[in-house]
């Protein structure tokens, strides 16, 4: 028996329209959620979600490091990208999208806590030294077959699918349900054709919707 979840990553105010790290039509994702969810609770399946969640002095943030945002440098060791101050713990620009139906995720997983490394995935840190409590969560309730999607497509909703996979979750992207921060052009095309090599399904919310009724 297939148990299947559908996992939002990161529809958080700062991603959306007029947040910290605004995501071009990051807001557009909200309603293809809302779909999902709905679809999701007529059948029964479960709704998590993720939470980008920083301390105010987080080591991503441009502003800890005296660097620009958009740029690069070295945090415990990994490639980093500066970002600006965002989705800082109890904050509004942290807060899950107001007209996201918060009623239906049975479960929220926050990450990025440690100010000594960031973590893209909901599962690990990007040192693949931490892990969240979604593992365990997901096994505790028998899923392996996981709908993802979210915010950013070439951030977190890229590392938490290749993560799921390496964990051995089957993997449905709805490709219209995420949007990217695109630092360069193609980088979300790029990300999608690496979730797909890596063994994701893409599909967009109409295939979806024809494929499963
Ligand atoms: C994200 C950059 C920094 C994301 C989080 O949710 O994709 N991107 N923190
Ligand atoms: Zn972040």
């Amino acid at each position: 028996m297939a148990h299947r979840a559908l996992l939002l990553v990161d529809i958080q105010n700062d991603f959306c329209a007029g947040g910290a790290l605004a995501v071009a039509e990051g807001d557009a994702t909200v309603e293809v959620a809302n779909q999902l969810i709905k679809w999701c609770r007529t059948r029964g399946e479960i709704v998590i979600a993720s939470q980008d969640w920083h301390p105010q002095d987080h080591g991503s943030f441009a502003s800890v490091q005296g660097s620009e945002p958009f740029t690069t440098g070295v945090l415990d060791g990994l490639e980093q990208t500066w970002w600006p101050d965002h989705c800082v713990q109890h904050t509004p620009g942290a807060e899950l999208h107001p007209l996201l139906k918060k009623e239906a995720i049975s479960a929220c997983f926050q990450k990025g806590e440690n100010p000594l490394i960031d973590s893209y995935s909901a599962f690990f840190d990007n040192g693949h030294r931490q892990e969240t409590q979604l593992r365990t969560w997901l096994e505790h309730c028998h899923v392996n077959q996981l709908i993802i999607m979210g915010l950013a497509t070439d951030y977190c909703v890229k590392f938490t699918v290749l993560d799921a996979l390496k964990l051995g979750y089957q993997v449905a992207v709805i490709v219209d349900g995420c949007r990217g921060v695109e630092m360069q052009e193609g980088d979300s095309i790029r990300a999608f054709q690496d979730m797909a090599c890596a063994g994701a399904t893409l599909y967009t919310l109409e295939e979806w919707f024809e494929l499963h009724g």
